[in-house]
């Protein structure tokens, strides 16, 4: 079925987005943090790369009691990263080389020391009262029995008005109340003067979770005591009234590209929140395919199931086909490193890995995000000590397992290293001199020590570098229409090792072959693969020989077109 793509051609969905955590992406200062003015420097870098819009984490002013993901003021820039000048330059010189800024919206929470909150905990009277969520104890405890993504309750008492405040994520980030509609329109109002200014579109952080259940009833037990709030958080009652109320004061007057990250979101909700007709976002973030290795919940070294993955990616790929638009991601500021999680990080095979498991998600039907390092094939951290740590969750979660003796230090750390979030917020490795070329003052957090193997210098003057393999998968997508538009369909469903894809439109054909082991696999051509014009398009291996009986080398990739 050839989609009538010209009606649904759009910018957004034929662009490849690259997502800059800015503390960790370039100083410019030498403060040893990340800023504004390090990310003009690299703009040029990102042209060479050929991505067309960067999704910018957030940059306003914040306590980065979460990194920025606690906003104090969103009309203002957090004073380590730069001014509203340095803001503007950077939009401008990105404008002028053509690449689009989607910012990070923060609303399902503010920080506490945002002026919204400082007046809504003066008093149960205050006008600000009700722009977050407050409720009476039970019998002195907490007003139901969730547990934090942080850890804990969500719940924080406050003394001077005697009740609790709802924070699903950190008691510094207390969550707004969207059933208000004062604070859906303080929102849009912001919204709308960040898209006045210029802006390309938003990332949203956990949309999905702004329409609570009313009564915010306990949830199930869960072996700590804690219950899980989800059920009565992801997708809740009027979260798509909100959006469609959103989509109409603000979304549908700019070009935008919009993308929800909406923990909890199934193929059906995300009919309804990425549909091609529902105005409200153009697409989501799902997580299924992060959670195939997070069955009992994420600290643990489990490796993700290969066959699980292909049913999960198929079953987004075949279930959106037609009436939604995909998200592709493997990595991002939450996840740990793919070519660590599902590849092999060892110097013999990471490049490989790396670039074959670039191939499997860049050529399939959506718009892919590259985050920052992912081209250069960026590893995991050795971390072993505790006070390497800089982020809340992987610092709760200690405390919590291992001070109560539920974990082990070396289990706890081992579990850090496959799965905290601070891999991924090591900085950029630029070059071989002190701190990767990232800074000339002491980093945030530490480098990872292999930067002298892995950085950006040394790649970009190796043609068959991670780096120049990003380049091309970034040029086809440009340059191929199957790649953005062609129908997806998934070939040998059950082999343990090889995942094989293949694209059609129209009269062309595409067939995707991943090896993700390090072992030899063989498989026997499809006959419409079989002709003798089959050309390669992109392969991570020089010597390519494509015959019916094709044998797939460690961690091999192969993308043929009939
Ligand atoms: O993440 C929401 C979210 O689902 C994460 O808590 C994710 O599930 C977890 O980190 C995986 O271990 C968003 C932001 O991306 C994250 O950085 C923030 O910490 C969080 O919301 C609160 O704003
Ligand atoms: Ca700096």
């Amino acid at each position: 079925m050839e989609m009538e793509k010209d009606s649904m051609k759009s910018w957004w969905k034929e662009a490849v987005v690259y997502q800059i955590y800015p503390r960790s992406f370039k100083d410019s200062n030498g403060d040893g943090i990340g800023d504004l003015n390090g990310i003009t420097e690299k703009l040029d870098y990102l042209k060479e790369l050929g991505i067309d819009v960067i999704w910018l984490s957030p940059v306003y002013e914040s306590p980065n009691d979460d990194n920025g993901y606690d906003i104090s003021n969103y009309q203002g820039i957090m004073k380590e990263f730069g001014t509203m000048d340095d803001f503007d330059r950077m939009l401008h010189a990105a404008h002028e080389r053509g690449i689009r800024i989607v910012m990070d919206l923060v609303v399902n929470h503010t920080s506490d020391e945002h002026s919204w909150f400082v007046e809504s905990r003066k008093s149960k009277e205050n006008p600000y009262r009700d722009y977050y969520i407050w409720r009476e104890g039970k019998d002195g405890q907490a007003p139901n029995n969730w547990e934090s993504c942080f850890s804990g309750p969500t719940w924080e008492y406050d003394e001077t008005t005697k009740m609790y405040y709802l924070h699903l994520f950190s008691k510094k980030q207390p969550d707004l109340n969207w059933d208000n509609p004062v604070v859906r329109k303080e929102v849009f109002r912001m919204m709308d003067w960040w898209c006045q200014k210029g802006i390309d579109g938003f990332r949203m952080d956990v949309i999905s979770m702004i329409s609570k259940v009313s009564g915010l009833p306990d949830g199930a037990q869960q072996e700590n005591g804690y219950g899980d709030f989800s059920p009565f958080v992801c997708n809740g009652p009027h979260v798509h009234e909100y959006l469609q109320e959103m989509n109409r004061e603000v979304l549908s007057k700019y070009d935008l590209l919009t993308v929800g990250e909406c923990p909890g979101v199934t193929t059906k909700e995300a009919a309804q929140y990425a549909g091609f007709h529902t105005r409200e976002l153009n697409m989501v973030f799902q997580f299924e395919h992060m959670n195939l290795d997070n069955k009992n919940g994420k600290w643990n070294d489990a490796k993700t199931d290969l066959v699980e993955l292909k049913e999960v990616l198929s079953k987004w790929q075949t279930e959106l086909m037609g009436k939604a638009w995909n998200s592709l991601y493997w990595c991002n500021h939450d996840q740990p490193r793919i070519v660590s999680r599902m590849g092999d990080d060892s110097e013999k095979y990471r490049e490989l890995s790396a670039k074959m498991l670039a191939t499997c998600l860049h050529m399939m039907q959506g718009t892919p995000y590259v985050y920052q390092g992912e081209e250069l094939g960026m590893t995991n951290m050795p971390f072993h000590s505790f006070y390497e740590l800089r982020d809340i969750e992987s610092i709760n979660a200690y405390h919590d397992l291992v001070d109560d003796g539920i974990l082990d230090h070396e289990k706890m750390m081992r579990y850090i290293r496959c799965k905290g979030r601070d891999n991924a917020r090591t900085p950029v490795q630029w070059d071989d001199s002190d701190n990767a070329g990232f800074t000339t003052g002491e980093p945030w957090i530490d480098v990872n020590p292999n930067f002298k193997e892995i950085n950006a210098k040394e790649q970009m003057a190796r043609e068959d570098s991670v780096f120049h393999y990003y380049q091309k998968l970034i040029k086809l997508r440009h340059e191929k229409d199957i790649i953005v538009y062609g129908e997806y369909k998934l070939l040998f469903a059950n082999h343990p090792s090889l995942y094989v894809y293949s694209r059609t439109l129209g009269e062309e054909k595409l067939l995707v072959v991943c090896n993700f082991s390090k072992e030899n696999q063989t498989m026997e051509l499809p006959d419409d693969f079989q002709g003798k014009d089959v050309q390669v398009l992109i392969s991570n291996y020089k010597d390519i020989e494509v015959r019916k009986e094709l044998i797939l080398r460690p961690y091999e990739a192969i993308v043929i077109m009939n």
